[in-house]
């Protein structure tokens, strides 16, 4: 969960990873992890889904340092879509400040994604039904695959009904885009919550 400390001027950013299986959400934390720079690993390691350290990955502490005057460090964590998600997924994405939802741009995983985040708006609803709000960035894998293989960016931004949405096309065996998406995604999520903490502190 975002923890503000207004007055330490550090950030704790929580980024949930979502998609369908094989999307490549791990594929996408590994891409960040390998490519960030020592200084920007968080001092933790990263944990694969067994829970000890390596591969797949499906948690990964950044440490971004000053961003905008605030010591900033993200979580991100890989969530698969579970009709019923057990307690602490349940309690990850209750705690996320922004989500990357990887999308598999080929066809044949078409309903996938659908189901995926079809799991993603039913699990970010109230008990009442109203939706989460929650900065949500589509990235869009595998754009490295044969072009037969795959629906067109706008084809499958369309069929989530996620054409508002920020979208990255992106190579996440080779990191391409990745990058950009975390940005837009973390700006966001900054915009969303540092907002209303500094008139906390002002007021
Ligand atoms: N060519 C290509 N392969 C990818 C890309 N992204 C993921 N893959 C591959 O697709 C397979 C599944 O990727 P993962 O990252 O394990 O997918 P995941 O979403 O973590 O899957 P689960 O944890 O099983 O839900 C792996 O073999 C990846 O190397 C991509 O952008 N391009
Ligand atoms: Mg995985």
């Amino acid at each position: 969960v975002a923890r503000a400390d207004a007055a330490a001027r550090t950030l704790t950013l929580t980024v949930v990873v979502f998609g369908a299986a094989r999307a490549g959400k791990s594929a996408l934390l590994r891409a960040i992890h390998d490519r960030v720079t020592a200084e920007h690993r968080g001092s933790e390691e990263p944990l694969s889904e067994s829970g000890s350290p390596g591969f797949p990955l499906d948690w990964v502490p950044l440490d971004l340092g000053d961003v905008a005057g605030w010591q900033t460090r993200v979580h991100l964590y890989a969530i698969p879509p579970q009709e019923q998600a057990d307690a602490t997924r349940r309690l990850v994405l209750a705690q996320a400040d922004g989500v990357l939802f990887v999308a598999d741009a080929q066809a044949s995983r078409f309903e996938a994604n659908a189901e995926a985040i079809a799991a993603l708006r039913a699990q970010l609803a109230d008990e009442a039904g109203a939706a989460r709000v929650l900065p949500i960035v589509l990235v869009i894998s595998k754009q490295d695959l044969p072009e037969e293989l795959l629906l067109d960016a706008s084809v499958v931004a369309a069929s989530l009904a996620a054409d508002a949405l920020p979208t990255f096309v992106c190579d996440l065996v080779r990191g391409e885009g990745v990058f950009r998406a975390l940005q837009a995604v973390i700006g966001a999520a900054m915009r969303q919550i540092i907002a209303p903490a500094s008139e906390g502190t002002t007021s």
